[in-house]
């Protein structure tokens, strides 16, 4: 039966979240980006405030909504609001930055409760532009901080690696289901 779920992209600034749901998106992306100032201007132009918005249509009817989250810390009451309703987590990570590691583990606590509840994949970006860590530091970590997630190496900008990516997380979810 068609369904309509909502799905929450998160990470650090510039990760890719905004680049990817506009790449899987099937309707026009709604953005709120500004110009970026202090630290963040260093890494792109534009920073999202508040919200993305984006969906994803698939070959049964059902929508897939998908919601990106300000980057920034300091934006981070927008996390828990952005998170109700959803039925998993995508985490976007930069390979480029000085310790994606670390900045794993930060935004796995930091959606930890909606993360107990619900799935998460990981999305790691830009390995294009740094090979290291591979995908086997991730996971290892993934494994030291007890948790279930699988890993995927995708470019933010490629709607195959995105929707692959997604439908894994429908199929973790409902593995009955058929897409
Ligand atoms: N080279 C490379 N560039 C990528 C890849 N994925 C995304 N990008 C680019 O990296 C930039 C990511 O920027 P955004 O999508 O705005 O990042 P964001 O996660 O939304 O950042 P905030 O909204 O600031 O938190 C964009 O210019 C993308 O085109 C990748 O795998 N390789
Ligand atoms: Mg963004």
């Amino acid at each position: 039966m068609a369904r309509e779920d909502k799905i929450i992209f998160a990470g650090p600034v510039g990760a890719g979240k905004t680049a990817a749901i506009s790449a899987v998106s099937d309707v026009e992306l709604v953005k709120t980006e500004a110009l970026a100032t202090d630290d963040v201007a260093l890494r792109k132009l534009n920073t999202t405030v508040a919200m993305d918005y984006g969906a994803l249509h698939l070959e049964d009817g059902s929508k897939i909504h998908l919601y990106g989250t300000p980057g920034q810390d300091r934006f981070n009451f927008m996390w828990d609001i952005l998170t109700i309703g959803g039925i998993g987590l995508v985490l976007c990570l930069d390979n480029a930055r000085e310790d994606p590691i670390a900045d794993m583990e930060h935004y796995l606590n930091a959606f930890r409760k909606f993360i107990d509840k619900t799935d998460v994949v990981i999305g790691v970006t830009r390995m294009d532009i740094s090979a290291e860590p591979g995908l086997d530091r991730y996971n290892a970590k993934v494994k030291e901080l007890g948790l279930k997630v699988p890993v995927f190496q995708i470019d933010g900008r490629r709607r195959e690696d995105v929707k692959i990516m997604l439908l894994a997380m429908l199929a973790m979810l409902d593995p009955g289901l058929q897409r």
